[in-house]
């Protein structure tokens, strides 16, 4: 297909995996560890550089039409999330790292296999496989620490305030293990999974592009004004903090602790945006125009003590996963699946980010064995992922297939990216020809 459509062949290819987060959702941008693992399902771009200046995209599948740009002065459209602006945020970001103004420009070939809008990353992917392959053009070298975080700042280009996790994942993954993603510093470190556990992902078959939407931005802008809300009230230095760590850190107190001040501090019925400027002695302008993100001016409600609640226990949540992993009590597998499920429902009940179908999901995940089943990624749609004991693999799969695909016409999506059981994989990598 790259000969058909470039009349040359690649000189090299660059892979980018998707992720499934295990848990901790909505905690990396509040500066929280989350628990990612990278999945099999990746961003493949086969690429040629070339002299002329000019910026050639390509994808395997119909959907995503050509694309062309002068590969100086790269303008991306915050309104319009296309997928030639994933690809030109990767792009951007290194050459903004570097100070370039003239690239050179390249022929890339893009072919993906992560569901899209479902919660497994592929927006990531595809921003830093991007990265990745504008690195090599230029020939310069990064570190995989750099490169995650350049293309977590540049992936914020197409208008998603993301926290990190999934570029992260992205190029620290190794083969046979889950990663605690750790912020400010960025840093990984390894978690072995349970042997007698399988982790299954089953997609709900509901699509949710954040960009396109703003509920992952109400839900990252309702954790900042929370976090200004317990720092005022706190006596700390509101102005300048932004993530709910920031307020746990200045204050030096657990997470536990953080939950009773904000059962004491904030009050459960919605806020309006006059009594958050009465609370912060600010001007409504001067909310909309210095704290929210452009596409949140216009919300009319905030809910602040359900989102930090959310937060604060998830944050814990991950912190107990990693331990419980590391002391493998007998019953590891019955306390991680806890864990997942409460993860859930704080997910649904606290943070409202899932959906009818995936409440139906995890549900019948749980009936037909799962010991755990939560939705991973965004939500809103997307997938869930199950901890599943190994000898209850196949049954489980038949059954939720039968269940949840086969009594609807949820079939029709193929079937290996709906249900499928998964093992850490490996992170972003470059193939050069011999
Ligand atoms: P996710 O949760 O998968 O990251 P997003 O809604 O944030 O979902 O991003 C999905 C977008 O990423 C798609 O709408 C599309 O623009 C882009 N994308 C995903 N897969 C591909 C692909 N194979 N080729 C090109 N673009 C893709
Ligand atoms: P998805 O939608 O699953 O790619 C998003 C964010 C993550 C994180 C999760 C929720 C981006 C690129 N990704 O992931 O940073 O906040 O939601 O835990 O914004």
């Amino acid at each position: 297909m790259f000969n058909s459509k470039f009349g040359s062949v690649p000189k090299f290819y660059v892979r980018a995996p998707g992720r499934v987060n295990i848990i901790g959702e909505h905690i990396d941008y509040c500066g929280y560890s989350v628990l990612p693992m990278a999945v099999e399902q990746d961003m493949l771009i086969a690429v040629e550089p070339v002299k002329t200046h000019v910026l050639q995209l390509a994808n395997t599948n119909p959907l995503y039409p050509d694309f062309s740009t002068s590969a100086n002065n790269i303008q991306i459209d915050k309104t319009k999330p296309l997928w030639h602006n994933y690809f030109l945020c990767g792009f951007k970001g290194i050459q903004e790292h570097f100070g370039l103004s003239d690239l050179t420009g390249m022929n890339c070939l893009v072919d993906g296999n992560i569901p899209p809008s479902s919660g497994l990353s592929s927006s990531s992917a595809l921003v830093c496989c991007a990265g990745l392959v504008t690195l090599t053009v230029l020939g310069m070298n990064l570190s995989k620490v750099e490169l995650a975080e350049i293309c977590a700042k540049s992936e914020h280009y197409i208008g998603t305030e993301g926290g990190g996790m999934d570029q992260s994942i992205s190029f620290l993954a190794e083969e046979g293990t889950a990663k605690l993603i750790e912020f400010s510093p960025l840093r990984a470190t390894d978690v072995k999974l349970p042997s007698g556990a399988v982790f299954v992902i089953a997609n709900s078959c509901v699509e949710m592009n954040k960009a396109a939407t703003s509920h992952f931005n109400i839900r990252v802008m309702e954790c900042r004004l929370a976090a200004k809300l317990l720092a005022k009230h706190k006596c700390l230095p509101w102005e300048e903090v932004l993530r709910l760590e920031e307020v746990q850190a200045k204050l030096g107190v657990s997470l536990q602790e953080m939950l009773l001040i904000t059962e004491d501090t904030l009050h459960s019925e919605p806020y309006s945006p006059k009594e958050i400027c009465r609370c912060l002695g600010i001007s409504l302008q001067e909310l909309k125009t210095q704290i929210l993100s452009p596409n949140t001016q216009d919300v009319l409600t905030f809910k602040l003590y359900q989102r930090a609640k959310h937060v604060y226990s998830e944050a814990a949540r991950v912190l107990q996963f990693k331990k419980i992993c590391e002391e493998a009590p007998d019953n590891t597998v019955q306390l991680l699946g806890e864990l997942m499920n409460q993860s859930h429902v704080s997910c649904r009940d606290m943070y409202e980010c899932s959906c009818p179908e995936l409440d139906q999901l995890v549900d019948i995940c749980r009936k037909f064995g799962a010991q755990g089943s939560r939705l991973t990624g965004a939500g809103w749609g997307g997938c869930t992922v199950s901890i599943v004991p190994a000898d209850k693999l196949s049954s489980f799969l038949a059954n939720v297939h039968e269940a949840y695909y086969q009594r609807s016409n949820r079939s029709l999506v193929p079937e290996k990216q709906s249900l499928f059981a998964t093992k850490p994989g490996g992170g972003a990598l470059v193939f050069l020809e011999a």
